[in-house]
């Protein structure tokens, strides 16, 4: 390429203006290259998670019983969910839904005795894969104990204690003291101080609060303490109108919360002689309360309740702490604008709505979660969004927020055009449930249901086949199925065939019912599902009791 007749200097000359043109070249690639890197503006995901916390119990969503300012600052600078569903209400199976992006009879995740297989595709893995710098703090409970998809995870082992909580940092033990709602807070901060700047992030501070057994600290116990709650509603339910799962439900505050749930008895095992101290100035007086209402069932009743709501409230407001003192690095740091912060339950929860606590049921409580989310440069501020949202389309609006490709068998909907104020005209209108725990803790029946703005139909079955029908805009709470009633029979068919459509569409295999099944009310037996007698006993019991009432009130009525 260069000419023979140029004398050897001039080729030298031009040999080392091609080596400096290679070495500028050289130089400017790699300048562009770290400027790409530098210029990497993806958003950040800050996902706050917590275990059972209920919309009433914040005040953004009209709370008669607590306020929580830090989560009403994300609903006042960003978009409140009104109509947030779960795919299946409970802990474990909703976080797998969460990772996996796809319902529990998909991921294999149907119940809390299930394990998460790790090696399917999980929305952290493609984000790594795509750049993002990925973290995961506090719950995992998805009983394996890898965590691929995270350059950093520091979980709690199982439902994890609420105080001096072992953890695994990278697959290995490590044990903390202090609250756990704390450690996990301050691991979280850690972890966005010392993480590599030059790429986006995905962060997920997840809480075990405000689980069972609900146990605070003084520092927001002693804001409650003292303090009066008022009834739910339907705080005396007497489980009327054909409603065959909550008549033979086993979460009722009267009959199934405990002594250790109302701190009369247990705690802890394993607290600091500072922190039992602490414990004792908080609950020293319980047995004594106790003492004084505990052959009166009505008044009783009212106890456990306001107990269970100081202490519930209580693990909320640390939670709610803790939220406050993430966005304020997000501020200090200059974060907040391109920064997305969501807010999220795993779940609903019952806070005395029907005489309960726990979850589970396609109720509203417990079908709905709260969720908020702050996304300053697309998300108008004090916004309300009342479409049918559910967590399951949280990885999809992840991935589309990094720009890295959705799998097209993921199972729900990117939020992104949601929250730009823009939902798609063909958003869906209706969306499907389905619930496997039984027989289990609680005992509430397997079911599934379809949910389209205004009805539910709720398909109990495995040891019954019962169906519900709800008219939410006639019965708000939930107190009456109308499934018999004829003036429903074409609203019946178009759910019905509404459900079919969407198992279709999700490829939900047969209804599961088990074979060796008794049913309930003809053939109480233990002896076809071994290993029960107990828990079957209690709920027999407990449902004979709510019967004779019921037989008086409607005896009464007449
Ligand atoms: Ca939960």
């Amino acid at each position: 390429m260069y000419d023979k007749n140029i004398p050897s200097f001039t080729l030298l000359f031009q040999k080392g203006e091609l080596i400096m043109k290679q070495i500028v070249f050289t130089f400017l690639f790699y300048l562009a290259a770290s400027f790409t890197v530098i210029a990497d503006d993806r958003p950040n995901i800050l996902f706050i998670f917590t275990d059972d916390h209920a919309y009433q119990a914040i005040s953004a969503y009209g709370s008669n019983r607590n306020v929580t300012p830090n989560m009403d600052r994300l609903a006042s600078e960003g978009m409140r969910f009104t109509n947030c569903c779960v795919t299946n209400s409970i802990c474990g199976p909703m976080r797998a839904v969460i990772q996996s992006g796809k319902y529990s009879h998909i991921n294999g995740f149907k119940t809390n005795n299930d394990r998460f297989n790790i090696n399917q595709p999980t929305f952290p893995k493609m984000l790594q894969a795509a750049g993002y710098q990925t973290a995961i703090v506090g719950k995992w409970h998805l009983e394996c104990d890898a965590t691929p998809g995270y350059d950093y995870s520091e979980v709690l082992i199982g439902q994890g204690p609420y105080y001096n909580p072992p953890m695994i940092r990278n697959g290995e033990r490590v044990v903390h003291s202090g609250y756990t709602t704390e450690i996990i807070t301050e691991l979280s901060l850690n972890w966005l101080k010392n993480r590599d700047k030059s790429k986006p992030f995905l962060l997920m501070s997840q809480h075990k609060a405000p689980h069972r057994e609900w146990d605070p600290i003084p520092k927001h116990y002693d804001k409650f303490k003292d303090k009066v709650f008022p009834y739910p509603e339907t705080f005396d339910d007497i489980y009327d109108g054909d409603r065959r799962a909550a008549l033979e439900q086993d979460q009722s505050i009267a009959d199934t919360m405990t002594l250790r749930d109302n701190k009369v008895t247990g705690g802890p095992g394993n607290l600091t002689p500072e922190q039992k101290t602490d414990w004792d100035k908080m609950f020293g007086g319980r047995k004594a309360e106790y003492d004084a209402v505990k052959n009166d069932p009505v008044a009783l009743k009212k106890w456990k309740y306001q107990c269970y709501m100081k202490d519930y409230l209580s693990c909320v407001d640390a939670v709610d702490e803790s939220i406050g003192q993430l966005l304020k690095y997000l501020d200090d740091e200059g974060l907040a604008n391109n920064t997305i912060v969501v807010y999220a339950s795993d779940q609903g929860f019952y806070l005395g709505e029907h005489g309960w606590f726990d979850k589970r049921l396609m109720y509203n409580e417990s079908f709905k979660t709260p969720l908020l989310v702050r996304w300053p440069e697309k998300t108008k501020p004090g916004t309300v969004n009342n479409d049918i949202v559910s967590l399951i389309d949280l990885p999809e609006t992840f991935l589309e927020i990094a720009k890295a490709a959705i799998p097209d068998d993921m199972q729900g909907r990117s939020l992104v055009p949601v929250l730009e104020g823009k939902t798609p005209a063909d958003w869906r209108k209706s969306f499907y449930y389905h619930y496997y725990e039984y027989p289990s803790v609680h005992m509430i029946k397997k079911h599934e249901g379809v949910y389209d703005g205004r009805f539910k139909l709720i398909h109990f079955y495995d040891d019954i086949d019962h169906w519900e029908l709800i008219d939410l805009q006639t019965d708000p709470n939930e107190l009456k199925n109308v499934y018999k009633d004829s003036k429903y029979a074409g609203d019946i068919k178009r759910l019905e065939s509404e459900l079919e459509r969407l198992r279709t569409e999700l490829k939900v295999p047969p209804l599961e019912i088990n074979t060796q099944s008794y049913l309930f009310d003809k053939e109480f037996s233990t002896q076809k599902r071994p290993g029960q007698q107990q828990m079957f006993e209690k709920v027999r019991k407990d449902v004979e009791r709510r019967q004779e009432v019921l037989r008086t009130s409607t005896s009464r009525e007449r």
